[in-house]
C-alpha cells in the first residue's frame, strides 16, 4: 500500500517485478536480503528466475548471478534461481534442496563462510564488487530511510557496497517491526576498530533503521506474501532425550557454581532438538534468562511470553505459521524484548566471548575425539553450510553440540572413528549430546575423551565396534596422543557408501 512508501521520490520508482528484473544483467554480483526463510524478496528473484527460464528455453548463452545473501532463503528463491541454473556462486548459508542439489552435482559453486564473516569479507573486497543487492522492507520512510523487515542479516552491508539497489516493500510485514532494530554503523575494517559497546543481549547500540542512498534505488516493487515460515514440529522422544540431558547438565552446572542461575546467554541453531531444549528450559524454574543468537523461533517466543526469557538479541525470525500469527497478536509484548540486529553484530566473536553464550548447535557427526562435522554428508556433499555455528562455538563460554546418535533409520552412526570433514575442532568442542546422554570434553585429553564420547554418546548397536578400533588404535604402535588406524579411520563413510550401512 501507499502509506508503506512514505518517501515521494521513491513512490515515482514503484514499477512490477518483472520490470525490476529486466534491469539485472547477466553475470554480476547481487546481494539479497534473507535470513532463514525471514525478510527474503518474495517476488523480483521469480520474476528474474521466469526470465531466465524463457533464454534458456531460446537457446540462448547462460544467464547467471552470483547470489549473496544473510543465510538461508527460501524456494521463492534460492529454489527458482537453482531451478532454472540461474546463480553462478552463492555464499553463504543455504538450506533450499534444489540449491543442494545443484552445489552437490558441481552446477553450482557455494562459498561457505562464518556468518559474522561475510560483510567484512564484502567489506575487504575478497569476493569483488557487488553491482546490485535486491532488499526487503517493512516500508519507507518519508526521509528515504528503511524500515527493515523480519531479519536484518547483511543488509546493511548490501545497501552500503551495491551500486544499485532493488527495493521491495512487503505489506504483509507487520507495521510494528518498526522500531525493533538495531543498525550499528561504528563498525569498520582493521585497523581502525573499535569495541562494540554491548555487554547484555538488551543493549541498543545503533539505529533502528538502514540508511539507504535514494540515487541508488533502481526500482521499488511492492509485495504482500508471508515469509517460510516452516511448520513447527512438536518434539519428538529423540529430541526430548536430548533436551532432558542438556537441562540436568545446567542444573548440575549451577549447583558447583559454574553457570549462575539466569545461566548465560543463549545461543540456539534452529530445528527440533533445539525447540525441544527451549521448551524444556521453559517448563523448568528458570527466570530472565536472556538469548544472544541468531533466529528467534516459536519456542522463544513463548519464553518471552511465560517471563522464562527477558531478551533476545537475533538477527532474524524463523517461525512457523502459528509462531508468525502468535507474533502478530501480540506484538506490543514481543516489541521490547526482541532485538534484531545486523549478523556481523549478532554473531560477533567478540560479543559471543565478553557475554559468555552458551551455544547449541546441531552436528552431522562427530568423531571419538570430539572433532565436528555438521556440514558434509559422507564427507563430500553439502548438507546446508557452517551457519552460526563456529561464530558461537568457538567464541561462547560453552560450546554444545546435539544430534541423535544414528541416521537413516540406524543406518548411518552419528559418532564416528573420524569425522569425514571438520567445521568444529576438538578445540572448539566442549559437550556433545545425543539422546544416549552427554559426554563433557572439558579438560579432557583425547584418549580420555574418546571414553567419554563412545561410552556417553555412541548407539548401542555401533559402540562394541568403536570401542574394538579405539583400542586397536591404542596398541597399533603408532601415535599415542590421538591413536588413529589410518587405514580404516574413513571405512564406515566407505561401507555406508558401497554398502548402505556402516
Ligand atoms: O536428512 O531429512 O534427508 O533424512 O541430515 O538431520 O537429524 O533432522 O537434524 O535438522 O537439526 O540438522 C547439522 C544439518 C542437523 C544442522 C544439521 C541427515 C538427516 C537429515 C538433518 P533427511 P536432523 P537437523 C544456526 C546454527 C549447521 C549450521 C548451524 C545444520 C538431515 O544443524 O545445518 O549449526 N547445522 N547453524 O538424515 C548422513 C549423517 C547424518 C545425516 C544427519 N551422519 N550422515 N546424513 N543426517 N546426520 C542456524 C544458522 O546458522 C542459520
Amino acid at each position: 500500500s501507499e502509506s508503506r512508501i512514505r518517501c515521494a521520490a521513491l513512490r515515482d520508482r514503484v514499477m512490477s517485478a518483472e520490470a525490476a528484473a529486466e534491469l539485472i544483467p547477466a553475470g554480476i554480483n547481487v546481494g539479497m536480503s534473507g535470513f532463514t526463510g525471514a525478510g527474503y524478496p518474495k517476488a523480483v528473484p521469480g520474476a528474474l528466475a521466469e526470465r531466465i527460464r524463457k533464454l534458456n528455453a531460446a537457446g540462448e548463452p547462460p544467464f547467471r548471478i552470483s547470489v549473496w545473501t544473510g543465510a538461508s532463503t527460501a524456494p521463492e528463491l534460492d529454489g527458482v534461481l537453482a531451478e532454472v541454473d540461474g546463480i553462478e556462486m552463492r555464499l553463504p548459508f543455504q538450506s533450499d534442496p534444489i540449491c543442494r542439489d545443484r552445489i552437490n552435482t558441481g552446477k553450482m559453486d557455494y562459498v561457505d563462510i562464518h556468518l559474522s564473516e561475510v560483510s567484512q569479507y564484502a567489506w575487504s573486497g575478497f569476493l569483488g564488487k557487488m553491482d546490485l543487492a535486491v532488499i526487503e522492507v517493512a516500508g519507507i520512510r518519508e526521509d528515504g530511510s528503511l524500515i527493515p523487515s523480519s531479519s536484518v542479516g547483511n543488509n546493511k552491508t548490501w545497501i552500503e557496497q551495491a551500486d544499485k539497489i532493488i527495493l521491495e516493500v512487503n505489506s504483509k510485514q507487520n507495521a510494528k517491526l518498526e522500531g525493533m532494530h538495531d543498525v550499528y554503523y561504528g563498525t569498520a575494517l582493521p585497523p581502525n576498530r573499535k569495541p562494540i559497546m554491548i555487554t547484555d543481549p538488551a543493549d541498543r547500540i545503533g539505529e533502528p533503521y538502514l540508511a539507504c542512498p535514494m540515487d541508488k534505488v533502481i526500482a521499488v516493487v511492492e509485495t504482500s506474501a508471508p515469509d517460510r515460515n516452516t511448520p513447527f514440529k512438536a518434539p519428538d522422544e529423540t529430541s526430548r532425550k536430548i533436551a532432558e540431558h542438556i537441562l540436568n547438565f545446567f542444573h548440575r552446572e549451577i549447583e558447583l557454581g559454574r553457570l549462575p542461575k539466569e545461566l548465560l546467554p543463549i545461543q540456539s541453531g534452529v530445528g527440533n532438538i533445539p525447540n525441544a531444549v527451549l521448551e524444556g528450559l521453559d517448563a523448568g524454574p528458570f527466570k530472565n534468562l536472556t538469548a544472544f543468537t541468531e533466529v528467534i523461533q516459536d519456542g522463544m517466543l513463548k519464553m518471552l511470553k511465560s517471563g522464562t526469557l527477558a531478551t533476545a538479541s537475533a538477527t532474524a525470525f524463523s517461525l512457523s505459521p502459528e509462531g508468525i500469527a502468535e507474533f502478530d497478536n501480540n506484538i506490543d509484548l514481543y516489541r521490547d524484548k526482541i532485538i534484531l540486529r545486523q549478523q556481523d553484530i549478532s554473531n560477533h566473536p567478540e560479543l559471543a566471548r565478553r557475554l559468555g553464550v552458551i551455544a547449541m548447535n546441531g552436528l552431522i557427526e562427530a568423531d571419538i575425539y570430539g572433532n565436528i562435522n555438521s556440514t558434509h554428508v559422507m564427507g563430500t556433499r553439502m548438507m546446508n553450510g557452517i551457519g552460526g555455528s563456529g561464530d558461537f562455538a568457538r567464541n561462547g563460554y560453552l560450546s554444545i553440540f546435539v544430534s541423535p546418535s544414528t541416521a537413516k533409520d540406524g543406518a548411518i552412526s552419528a559418532i564416528v572413528p573420524m569425522v569425514s570433514h571438520v567445521d568444529h575442532t576438538e578445540h572448539d568442542v566442549k559437550i556433545v549430546v545425543t539422546e544416549q546422554g552427554l559426554a563433557d570434553l572439558r579438560g579432557l585429553s583425547p584418549r580420555q575423551r574418546a571414553h567419554e564420547i563412545i561410552n556417553n554418546c555412541a548407539h548401542p548397536d555401533f559402540r562394541p565396534a568403536l570401542m574394538d578400533y579405539y583400542e586397536r588404535a591404542l596398541h597399533s604402535g603408532r601415535g599415542m596422543h590421538t591413536p588413529h588406524l589410518l587405514e580404516e579411520a574413513l571405512s564406515w563413510h566407505v561401507r555406508y557408501e558401497t554398502q548402505g550401512q556402516m
